[in-house]
């Protein structure tokens, strides 16, 4: 790509919009884009190129920053936020709802033992409980309290491939994210079967979800219905529409 000088005057209308859009977002000017990427932006395909590859350098930069040994901060009891939101692509009246007892923890991936996993069978595991802030991308936060088996447990129990790059969630509702092994194995990301010391309700992701205080709300998982440790760079419901994949809180 051929490196030019930034002329904010010379950009078409689609362009000025696509400028506004990025201005919206506090993030960056099309000048600032076009510099740190080299590139004449001149066409909207060119700005999403040069914005995927920023998005991939930031996620990267994140990564090499993240440390398994930081932990998120933890709250007092009298901190926890009353009532809970509820949050997901779709309205709380539409919660999709499962038989625990029927329900089994799908295991896919590199792998040793890739037989599913039932409630009772987490149950038995060691479980960890925290008081965390939850931080969603829309603009509010809560503070709650998880408790479950932490994923880096789990994943020894499945004789996982710890160096494999990904770990990849998917739920029964059709959604579905992914995260890089680091976090799999931060010792607060938890595979989480009670909230507020009582069994996990269907508005917070009945039978399970993936709490990760390390990373923004849209990256911890409700209604988890399968795991898949892979190299393979899985993408996610949001982070396919653009949001961040790292996705650091
Ligand atoms: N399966 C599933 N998990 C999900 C979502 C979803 O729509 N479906 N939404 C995410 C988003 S954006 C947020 S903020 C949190 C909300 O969790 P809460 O309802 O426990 O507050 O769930 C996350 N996990
Ligand atoms: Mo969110």
């Amino acid at each position: 790509m051929n490196r030019m000088k930034f002329d904010p005057t010379a950009l078409s209308p689609e362009l000025r919009r696509v400028e506004r859009r990025l201005m919206l977002k506090g993030a960056l000017s099309l000048g600032g884009l076009s510099m740190l990427s080299g590139c004449a932006l001149d066409d909207e395909p060119g700005v999403e190129r040069a914005l995927a590859r920023m998005m991939n350098f930031t996620d990267r930069i994140q990564a090499m920053l993240f440390s398994r040994h930081r932990l998120a901060r933890e709250f007092d009891a009298a901190q926890i936020t009353r009532p809970f939101p509820f949050n997901a692509y779709y309205a709380e009246d539409d919660v999709r709802t499962v038989d625990p007892a029927g329900w089994r923890l799908e295991v896919a991936g590199l792998v040793a033992d890739r037989r599913p996993w039932s409630l009772a069978a987490f149950r038995t595991l060691p479980q960890k409980r925290q008081i965390t802030r939850h931080i969603c991308v829309e603009g509010w936060s809560a503070i709650g309290c998880w408790s479950g088996v932490p994923l880096s447990i789990f994943l020894q129990h499945i004789g996982a491939d710890m160096n494999a790059k990904y770990v990849n969630f998917r739920c029964f509702d059709d959604y579905s994210t992914s995260i890089d092994m680091a976090t799999a194995l931060h010792p607060q990301t938890i595979m989480t079967l009670d909230f507020d010391d009582a069994t996990l309700p269907p508005a917070y992701g009945a039978p399970m979800k993936v709490r990760i205080p390390t990373k923004l709300g849209y990256k911890n998982p409700k209604y988890l219905a399968a795991i898949e440790v892979t190299n393979r760079f899985p993408g996610g419901y949001w982070e396919d529409q653009g949001y961040d994949w790292f996705g650091g809180s």
